[in-house]
């Protein structure tokens, strides 16, 4: 089995620096805010913090379009207060992970300003430019068109033409995001240049945003036509794991990251794959690649094919089959690793989500997604706020004061879409169904502000900001602070928060069987019913293998979790081995009962 590192067993905080904590009385998270607040993730248990982009940032993506990678946007702080942060969660034996945008820059980004400046800048080929297409129409004129049919992550073609140079530029996020060429040397060196700026500081790693698209395929090919409706096509087979991606990170591990010793940590966000196989091989410890992916099965189960805002039915049995297939297919004993998350910036909140919406079991849905994950092997990711079991935003806020641009403009796209093919007015489109999915599917829910306290009159951004009450927070903030806030859940020995301070308490005691151990499913459990239960078993050596897993002994923790809206559904204890310990994990006791055979 891979050697131990220091992230294996940790429960890593993504921290939204917009949406933590307001020091300033702005309405916008930062920095400070964030220092202020390590004593609280200290006592929930949290070993490093994971903070989401915070760079200085033209904000069109929340700084995920990035124009200086040395520089922290001044809306969040400074350098020196992300080395304070560093130095005062290092006294709480704390990490920080920070973010690495690198698939893309901002266009105000000084190497991609030079490289549009002109055909002959050194720095043209940092970015991929290209020729249009002249297409003939059946009038006889010539339209300019694209140099290929791909479509952007967020609607539209994925390129931009720029008149200056009469040329295109890849950019498969926004306009604002043009595409780094990391076939160019250069890119890559400067890249890494940037990435040790930061580990120079004591960084502990970097979660990657977007890794796996990095390289693009040679001659950059039409996608193949699935919808023949629209000119854009998908084309994230094309240029998801494209040709030297694994080339390049190992690169980046031996050239870079190692330099820091063999502790770094390098959580990539690999989307649009979900073979076992192609996971582990940026994961497998002998690549020098890296230490873990998330994987999506669960993000995706409620999203249908026309888009994030369709609906898609989802089952029980498709559920715990997608839990039971990672936990399995990336289990420490077959050499490999992984995350458990259910959470993060770019979802909305799983109590919505996975819940049944009834007010009166937002707390029980909570506390059993917290035992789901917390007794799932790999390293455990918690989004600020999931830990107190929050909810998506009030449907009555209206769309028009969400602010992230993939919401606004995949609902756009969707209603210019209905239009044309229904060949009537905007106006007159029942949009009714999408915005029932944006409430339950965009990114604004978990974007929303952290509540610290129950709002009042002197309280009016319910602790997350002192600015007053005429003062907008950047997005808008969840309506129910009174039944769910922090401050009041730290008291209460039953809320979720507590809850999920002694889940990883437990996590870690048990770690052998929990964190590290094998996953098996009690197989008369995996139909479409309301239990999932499954052992966890701690990893047993050769001698136990041989005599086959039901050896006395190799069983160690069995969990039982009814994930269905109805009281008293049945499930059969399995047969236990003579003298076999078992320990049970309900909702309402903190450590679960211990019993023999
Ligand atoms: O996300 C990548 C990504 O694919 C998402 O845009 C995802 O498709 C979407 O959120 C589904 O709703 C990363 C960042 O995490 C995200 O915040 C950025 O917007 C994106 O990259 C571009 O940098
Ligand atoms: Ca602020």
């Amino acid at each position: 089995t891979p050697k131990r590192h220091w992230w294996h067993n940790a429960a890593i905080y993504e921290a939204y620096p917009a949406s933590f904590k307001d020091s300033n009385g702005d309405g916008i998270g930062d920095i400070p805010g964030l220092i202020s607040k390590v004593e609280y993730l200290s006592t929930l248990g949290i070993d490093a913090v994971w903070l989401a982009a915070c760079y200085r940032s033209s904000g069109v993506d929340m700084g995920y379009d990035v124009v200086d990678y040395r520089d922290i946007d001044p809306q969040y702080g400074t350098v020196q207060e992300i080395e304070n942060l560093i130095a005062k969660l290092k006294a709480h034996d704390m990490k920080l992970i920070m973010d690495l945008v690198v698939n893309h820059t901002s266009d105000e980004h000084a190497w991609f300003k030079e490289s549009r400046s002109s055909l002959k800048n050194p720095k043209r080929d940092w970015y991929f430019w290209r020729k249009g297409r002249q297409v003939r129409l059946p009038n006889g004129m010539y339209e300019r068109q694209p140099p290929n049919n791909w479509e952007s992550i967020f609607k539209g073609s994925a390129w931009e033409y720029d008149k200056l140079t009469d040329e295109y530029y890849l950019r498969i996020f926004s306009k604002q995001q043009p595409d780094l060429n990391w076939d160019n040397p250069q890119v890559r060196k400067a890249v890494y240049m940037d990435m040790m700026f930061w580990l120079d500081k004591g960084v502990a790693g970097f979660r990657m945003d977007v890794i796996n698209m990095i390289s693009k395929p040679l001659g950059l090919p039409n996608a193949p036509v699935k919808n023949p409706k629209s000119p854009w096509q998908d084309a994230t087979a094309l240029f998801c794991n494209g040709p030297k991606v694994h080339h390049f990170l190992r690169e980046m591990r031996t050239s870079v990251l190692d330099r820091y010793g063999d502790d770094i940590m390098a959580v990539g966000e690999v989307i649009c794959t979900d073979n076992p196989e192609d996971v582990r091989a940026y994961t497998d410890p002998d690549r020098c690649e890296l230490n873990m992916v998330y994987t999506y099965d669960l993000f995706g189960i409620d999203m249908g094919p026309g888009g994030k805002f369709t609906p898609r039915p989802w089952t029980f049995a498709e559920f715990k089959h997608d839990v039971t297939r990672w936990q399995q297919a990336l289990a420490y004993s077959k050499g490999a690793w992984q995350t458990t998350w259910l959470e993060s910036h770019d979802s909305a909140r799983c109590v919505t989500r996975f819940g049944d919406r009834d007010p009166k079991n937002r707390e029980k849905v909570a506390k059993m997604l917290a035992l789901l994950q917390s007794t799932l092997g790999g390293t455990f990711f918690l989004y600020q706020g999931q830990e107190i079991g929050m909810i998506n935003l009030d449907p009555k806020i209206p769309l028009s004061k969400y602010p992230d641009l993939e919401t606004q403009r995949t609902f756009e796209s969707m209603l210019t879409a209905y239009a044309a093919h229904y060949d009537i007015p905007v106006e007159r489109i029942d949009m009714s169904p999408v915005l029932e999915q944006v409430h339950l599917k965009a990114r604004d829910h978990s974007r929303a502000p952290l509540p610290w306290t129950t709002s009042s009159t002197s309280e009016p951004h319910a602790g997350f900001s002192h600015a007053p009450a005429s003062t907008k927070t950047w997005s808008p903030m969840n309506t129910d602070s009174a039944i769910c806030n922090i401050e009041s859940q730290l008291n209460a020995l039953d809320s979720v928060l507590v809850y999920y301070r002694h889940r990883l308490d437990l996590r870690k005691r048990f770690a052998e069987t929990i964190i590290f151990g094998d996953f098996e499913p009690v197989e008369s459990t995996l139909d479409d019913g309301g239990v999932f239960a499954y052992w966890r078993e701690p990893l047993v050596s050769e001698a136990k293998k041989a005599k086959g897993k039901d050896a006395v002994g190799a069983r160690d923790v069995l969990v039982v979790l009814n994930l269905s809206n109805q009281e008293g559904v049945e499930f059969e204890m399995p047969q236990v081995g003579e003298g076999e310990a078992v320990k049970f994990f309900t909702l309402d006791d903190t450590y679960g009962m211990e019993a023999d055979g």
